[in-house]
């Protein structure tokens, strides 16, 4: 363990926290301040000046490379969704049946504007030994702390997925625009679009081209749509062997407005104002459609796709949003009385769409829960 710089929380209490969603679906981009965090030990204050991130392994020249070094490259912004897998897991457990991690609400999710250069331009000088068609991996490692369940943090991706430029996958220096905080992974941290947060590796030590998966307990051991039968730790065991890492995640959509048990006043036309965000599925964006039900699915209202014309001011060069979240506004009819619901259905360009809740199977570790959207114990006046 890395012992010269402040580290703040613990590996038994890691800073794990979810904005509000009232807030989180009130700006296109997500404010430092109001992203969730995810650690799975304590968060290291490092210095970027001394910093290095090593590119290791099948790699014709290895490179040791500074933060000067890494803004060198060509700068790229992509404004994307980041989502821990385990977003909605409160839903799964209460809608299913009880799984296993963090109760997340709806909220494990950012949309940030991030910067710095391709993963795929420093691999291209690092010299990639293997051909496109190997099954190869880039593996990610960050050493400065010890986490719950392994010495370090790990994660790859498939080095196709890394080599392709279209891909977007940064080493981002930057969070909208700023350097990035400490519990965001300052100086450098991996931003996988599309991918599972797990992936996205903060304060990054290591880069490593090799034929195996990250051997880290969070790549092998974590992170897994495990099929039904693995009900317990004890049957999961058996599993996690068997079963892909999680990448993509898929196609989902959230109601921020209005909150569960609030009693909501219906308008002059006797309708309910909503309001969401919606994620695409992996590289399937942008979102294409997002419907609203007041009855329980009887009928759907098309909600209005919100563009903030601001953000293409801001980040001029970068008015791709096939990677961002889609936040969205409409109004429904909702009839008078108590325990009412809505519900959200977001589609993507693919044609990727969202299934009822009980037609979404359970996993043992509650991840990728993609339910619809749904608000609950409405009292409407
Ligand atoms: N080094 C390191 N990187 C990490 C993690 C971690 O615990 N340590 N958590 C991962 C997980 S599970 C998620 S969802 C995202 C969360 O990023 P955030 O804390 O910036 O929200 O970081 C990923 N990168
Ligand atoms: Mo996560």
């Amino acid at each position: 363990m890395n012992t010269k710089y402040k580290l703040t929380y613990t590996v038994k209490k890691p800073l794990n926290r979810e904005p509000k969603l009232h807030d989180l679906v009130s700006s296109f981009i997500t404010q430092h301040e109001q992203a969730y965090d995810r650690n799975h030990g304590p968060i290291p204050h490092l210095c970027a000046s001394n910093h290095r991130v090593g590119v290791y392994g099948l790699v014709q020249n290895e490179l040791s490379l500074s933060i000067p070094d890494l803004t060198a490259f060509p700068q790229h912004t992509v404004i994307c969704a980041l989502q821990c897998a385990g977003n909605r897991r409160h839903t799964m457990r209460t809608k299913l049946k009880e799984v296993h991690g963090i109760d997340w609400f709806d909220g494990a999710v950012m949309n940030c504007a991030w910067t710095g250069p391709l993963l795929c331009d420093v691999l291209a000088a690092a010299g990639i030994k293997v051909d496109e068609k190997t099954d190869a991996h880039v593996a990610f490692s960050c050493f400065q702390t010890p986490c719950q369940d392994d010495e370090w943090y790990g994660a790859s991706i498939p080095l196709s997925r890394a080599l392709d430029p279209e891909a977007s996958i940064l080493l981002a220096l930057k969070m909208n625009g700023e350097d990035l905080p400490p519990n965001h992974g300052a100086p450098v941290r991996v931003v996988t679009p599309g991918i599972a947060g797990a992936r996205s590796v903060k304060w990054l030590d290591r880069i490593t081209v090799q034929t195996q998966e990250s051997n880290n307990y969070y790549q092998r051991h974590d992170y897994k749509i495990l099929p039904p039968e693995a009900s317990t730790k004890e049957e999961a065991e058996q599993w996690w062997d068997r079963c892909d890492a999680l990448q993509d995640m898929p196609v989902n959509s959230v109601i921020g407005i209005p909150s569960p048990n609030a009693s909501v006043q219906l308008d002059e036309n006797e309708m309910v104002e909503v309001k969401g965000y919606a994620l695409p599925s992996g590289g399937d964006g942008p979102i294409v459609r997002v419907e609203v039900s007041g009855d329980e699915g009887k009928t759907w209202t098309d909600a209005q796709i919100l563009r903030d014309e601001s953000v293409k001011e801001k980040y001029k060069g970068c008015v791709e949003l096939k990677w961002a979240w889609a936040l969205w506004r409409t109004k429904v009819k909702v009839e008078k009385g108590k325990g009412r619901k809505i519900w959200s259905r977001a589609t993507d360009r693919s044609g990727n769409t969202q299934k009822a809740p009980m037609e979404v199977a359970w996993n043992f570790r509650g991840v990728a829960y993609n339910g619809y959207g749904e608000v609950d114990e409405l009292e409407i006046v």
